[in-house]
């Protein structure tokens, strides 16, 4: 029987324009790496579980445009 999600952690992912985050993300969500550069001009979302232990720990990513300042 699978076990039911211990744990539900949101990061958020920031940085300067171009830095890489959507690569970041998709990486680790979809372990996929895009071709071709496209700017984030909102907020995409990703997840993967992962096990610790005995314990099923949902990752939520938030791969945004935010301004860092
Ligand atoms: N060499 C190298 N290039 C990378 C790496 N990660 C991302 N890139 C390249 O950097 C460029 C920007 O990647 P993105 O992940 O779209 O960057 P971003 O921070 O999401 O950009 P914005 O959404 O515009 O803020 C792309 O051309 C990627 O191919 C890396 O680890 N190494
Ligand atoms: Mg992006």
């Amino acid at each position: 029987m699978r076990l039911p999600i211990a744990y539900i952690i949101q990061f958020t992912i920031i940085g300067k324009q171009g830095v890489g985050k959507t690569c970041l993300q998709l990486q680790f969500t979809d372990n996929t790496f895009p071709t071709v550069y496209e700017a984030t001009n909102d907020i995409e979302y990703g997840t993967r579980t992962i096990t610790v232990g005995n314990q099923r720990i949902k990752l939520q990513i938030l791969d945004t445009c935010l301004p860092v300042v």
